[in-house]
């Protein structure tokens, strides 16, 4: 058994109320992809019960591919929630106007425009970033599900934050095993509202819920034990404890290397497409498309722990 297999498993995953296990889902399988991260998940409906056995196989196998991709699945947001809750409590985005009506657990990612406003968050994933790392508690892993597709582009690319710790020069390596380095919400946000300005200046309130935080540069995943970097261009800001020319250097190489091809899938989205990812061991980038096609996803996100 892998080390990722036999990794403990969590509470919540343990503790949530899943069916008795039916014949449906005797066909369950997980077919990995080449490359450096993700698989497919063969033979489940989300819109059923899960039994505690196909829970776990998923459980185990999240942790071991980073990105499970779910075909066709024809699920309301209510039966999306419910799965993401199997893995853990929902957070809820600062940006409150993009929740889905009726699901504030529910973050409409899309680029459409409705009677003059947006309906939802069009440029979430403009810069590489793991969701929410500006968090005390930033996420375990998130959830997509394709709503509407663009006919051209619009895909989702993945880094894997293990291999780009491996695969990085000693030296580096031993110069950062003990960083910390500071993430704050705010440090694109000037910029993505050049970009797009109907997005909303923030409240006071707004502030306060997403004050900087500090976390390791390297990361270890709380149930494999597997090392990962940490930072990324849309949050981290600087390394503490160094000089400021000597921080930018090294987060620029930091994140040149981690989005090297070599540690990269990208998700072409196929119509009712649900992909869950490991926030803890990636980072996720948006790879845009043209802005008179219509793309819209419903996110959930999944609270993780404090990394350490
Ligand atoms: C996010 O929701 O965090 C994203 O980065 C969105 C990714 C996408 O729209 O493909």
């Amino acid at each position: 058994m892998s080390a990722v297999l036999s990794a403990a498993v969590p509470s919540a995953v343990k503790n949530a109320a899943v069916n008795a296990e039916t014949s449906r889902e005797a066909s369950l399988h997980i077919r990995p992809f080449e490359g450096p991260l993700g698989a497919e998940v063969i033979g489940l409906d989300l819109a059923q019960p899960l039994s505690r056995k196909a829970l776990l196989q998923l459980h185990a196998a999240h942790l071991e591919h980073h990105v499970l991709v779910f075909r066709d699945q024809r699920i309301t947001p209510q039966q999306q929630v419910n799965f993401s809750r199997l893995f853990g409590p929902l957070q809820i985005h600062v940006l409150r106007n993009f929740q889905l009506a009726g699901h504030p657990e529910v973050l409409v990612v899309s680029n459409i425009v409705e009677d003059g406003k947006p309906i939802g968050l069009g440029d979430a994933g403009h810069f590489w970033h793991s969701d929410l790392s500006y968090k005390e508690r930033p996420s375990l892993g998130s959830m997509l599900h394709a709503q509407e597709l663009p006919a051209e582009g619009g895909d989702t690319l993945f880094a894997n934050m293990h291999l780009a710790y491996d695969t990085l020069p000693e030296a580096v390596k031993r110069e950062i095993r003990y960083a910390r380095a500071e993430h704050s919400y705010l440090k694109q946000y000037a910029e993505l509202q050049r970009r797009s300005p109907w997005r909303p200046n923030l409240t006071q309130a707004q502030i306060d819920e997403v004050k900087p935080v500090v976390h390791p540069v390297v990361r270890t995943h709380p149930e494999t034990g597997r090392q990962a970097l940490f930072v990324s261009e849309h949050f981290t800001t600087r390394i503490v404890g160094i000089p400021e020319d000597a921080s930018a250097a090294l987060l620029k190489e930091l994140f040149a290397h981690s989005v090297k091809p070599a540690h990269v899938y990208r998700h072409e989205w196929r119509p009712h497409d649900m992909v869950f990812w490991d926030n803890r061991s990636l980072m996720h980038l948006a790879a845009g498309c043209p802005a008179d096609q219509r793309r819209k996803l419903y996110r959930t996100t999944i609270e993780g722990d404090v990394p350490y």
